[in-house]
């Protein structure tokens, strides 16, 4: 195993794609074999209780948002936020498919990465959480009342949109970074004249502390470097934020050797506080672009998406003492700040010790103006005037770090597979323990915060193998929770994953638990096209366009049997669901509708299209089992040819 690390090194050094495949050892996974009995009361959640933290988990190329029990592992909720999603209608509802729009059209599939919750004096307050669209650069707002995604905000001069998207202590700003420079504005030029052409855009959204809308106030326009993680700085630092960078040669293809060839990256220190204060007396010059904003509104129950025409761009250089450059080896990943907000841990996959950076040096050695030279007029510090200290040779592959509220740091190393406990200040190791397989990121409650929670870490690994049943070829991904509440980590338990969790963000469920939605009010429903009783009910012909105005209500629909509809008609079906019990959808499947169908909550609104290609009778019924007379609750359309008379009846 050990030859195989070394090996997985030398791939990695020789600039060869990171792959993991090699690194099982399947005699490797009966080591906790010897789990402790206490392990299993640890993560038991007797039937009837509940959890003490919600976990939402990064749904990676799911483009979605996944909600979980701790520790019991269970999952709870899978909230649709980049996707299209069978099981609600998210994005195939008429009043949802707006949230996908972007510029570049319907884009009803991502890649998401990282969840950050929403705070207040850098703790968590529980009132939304934040995701990035990682392939079509987009943030998502997500309501933690309803678990709703409640607005999508698309990033534009951004490629990749990794650095993305972590909040500000006061949740301020939601931040978003580009992996990719890009040519800024996008146009036609040979890719080989990347450098010093391609910009990496850094952009600031603003999040309105009452109703969370966000508005994108600026972006700095950085050298062409990758970006690839960020953080915020909190207590001290807040007012910071910290990116890190990698192929700072600015090489154009990242499969020459040539994009480590630098020993050192960056982290980039951005002032925030500063260049917003540029913002707000009018600096910096707004270029026109294309991105659309996406609002779901909670009273209509309808997204509506405006496509934003200009964004404000700023030049780091014109705003003096606002950015500079961490030299932090090499090619670091995760960029981490720890709770008091004095340690920025840069974790370079091919270092092979891990860096951390003291905030209170990089202030003196900005204020005695001890610079290294610059890199496209942005000052570089000093590396040995920054750094508070190396974690010597803790493992192999660093990628991300989380903190505990005792001063200890977790790291994962995606390639040796474990994770490292190691002490702040001292930079001792003080733990080490297998994760199966090669994990990414991990995740402590409250770890990217000023209050952590320490008593669960939870390990994301990217290879599964062996861990459960074999389901073919294709596997979920797998979890692991360690109970950290000691001085050794304890592994408890494995569960199953959806999509590729790259990151989580956990909370206490008694923070958020007793303020969420339970009915939305029939009475406060101001969907445009509603019927709020059977008697509302009614059906419109416009031309081609019928709009069938429905109610549904244990356990009938209203109207239920409709005769007059034509082939070549477009049916629009809008069903209020009346119901204003806790927990009692209907669903509405109308045979070869146009690719879906609608799950609608008590007091909700949706609509769905029917566009009938042949004559006959044809029947609709409701999904959910809502009643003992769920079976019963259906209805028929009688579809006439296109030149019948028979009229709208029903
Ligand atoms: Cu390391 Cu996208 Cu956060 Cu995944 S990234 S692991
Ligand atoms: S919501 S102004 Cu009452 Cu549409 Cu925010
Ligand atoms: Cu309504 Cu089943």
């Amino acid at each position: 195993m050990k030859n195989t690390f070394k090996l997985m090194v030398g791939l990695l050094m020789a600039g060869i794609v990171m792959t993991s495949c090699n690194n099982q050892n399947s005699s490797n996974n009966k080591a906790n074999g010897a789990l402790s009995s206490s392990a299993a009361e640890k993560v038991y959640v007797a039937p009837g209780e509940h959890d003490e933290y919600y976990a939402f988990m990064s749904g990676g190329f799911s483009g979605n948002l996944t909600v979980y029990g701790l520790p019991s592992g269970r999952m709870f909720k899978e909230i649709p936020v980049f996707s299209q999603y069978p099981t609600n209608g998210y994005g195939y509802s008429e009043e949802t498919k707006p949230m996908l729009e972007t510029s570049f059209g319907f884009v009803p599939w991502d890649d998401s990465h990282h969840p950050d919750i929403s705070q207040t004096n850098g703790e968590l307050d529980g009132r939304w959480i934040f995701i990035n669209g990682n392939n079509t650069p987009r943030i998502a707002r997500i309501s933690l009342k309803t678990f709703e995604t409640e607005e999508i905000i698309e990033v534009p001069n951004s490629a990749g949109n990794h650095s993305s998207s972590f909040i500000t202590e006061n949740t301020e700003y939601v931040v978003a970074g580009t992996r990719f420079s890009v040519p800024v504005p996008q146009r036609d030029m040979p890719i080989n004249e990347y450098k010093g052409n391609f910009k990496g855009a850094l952009s600031f959204i603003s999040v309105d502390p009452e109703h969370g809308h966000m508005d994108l106030k600026f972006q700095i326009l950085m050298p062409g470097f990758n970006y690839d993680l960020s953080h915020p700085g909190r207590g001290k630092s807040h007012g910071w934020f910290f990116f890190t960078t990698y192929n700072s040669e600015e090489a154009s293809t990242l499969l020459e050797v040539n994009a480590s060839q630098n020993d050192k990256d960056f982290i980039a220190a951005i002032n925030w506080k500063k260049i917003e204060e540029y913002v707000n007396n009018g600096g910096g010059t707004m270029m026109p672009t294309n991105y659309a904003h996406n609002v779901y509104d909670e009273h209509t129950h309808t997204a509506t998406s405006t496509m934003k025409k200009e964004v404000r761009v700023v030049n780091p250089t014109d705003v003096p003492g606002a950015v500079y450059l961490l030299p932090t080896p090499k090619s670091p990943h995760g960029c981490d700040v720890d709770p008091s907000g004095e340690y920025i841990v840069g974790n370079g996959k091919l270092s092979a010790n891990l860096t951390v950076h003291s905030f209170t040096k990089m202030l003196d050695a900005i204020e005695n103006e001890k610079f290294d030279g610059d890199a496209y007029g942005i000052p570089i510090l000093n590396f040995d005037d920054v750094l508070a200290g190396t974690v010597e040779q803790p493992g192999l592959g660093p990628l991300h770090t989380e903190f505990d509220d005792q001063g200890n740091a977790y790291t994962t190393f995606f390639i040796s597979s474990e994770v490292v406990k190691w002490k702040l200040g001292s930079w001792e190791v003080i733990d080490r323990k297998p994760t199966y397989y090669s994990v990414g990121h991990l995740m402590i409650p409250g770890g990217n915060s000023r209050k952590p929670f320490g008593k669960y870490v939870v390990a994301m690994n990217k290879i599964t193998k062996d861990r459960y049943l074999p389901t073919g070829p294709e596997l979920e991904h797998s979890a692991q929770l360690y109970d950290i509440s000691g001085e050794k980590m304890e592994l408890l338990y494995d569960f199953p994953t959806h999509g590729e969790p790259h990151y989580a963000a956990a909370i206490p469920a008694s923070i958020i638990k007793d303020k969420t939605q339970k009915i939305y009010k029939l009475a406060e429903n101001q969907h445009p096209r509603k019927a709020l009783s059977d008697s509302d009910a009614k059906i419109v012909r416009d031309g081609k366009n019928v709009h069938v105005y429905m109610t549904m209500i244990r356990s009938h629909f209203s109207p239920d049997n409709i005769e007059g509809i034509k082939v070549g008609d477009k049916v629009f079906f809008h069903i209020t669901n009346l119901e204003q019990d806790f927990d009692v959808p209907h669903g509405f499947a109308m045979i070869g509708a146009n690719n879906a169908e609608l799950l609608i909550m008590p007091g909700q609104t949706r609509t769905l299209t029917w566009e009938p290609k042949q004559v006959g009778v044809w029947p609709f019924y409701c999904t959910d089992f809502c009643s003992a007379l769920h079976q019963e609750m259906q209805g028929y359309i009688r579809v006439s040819p296109a030149d019948s008379d028979i009229e709208l009846s029903w």
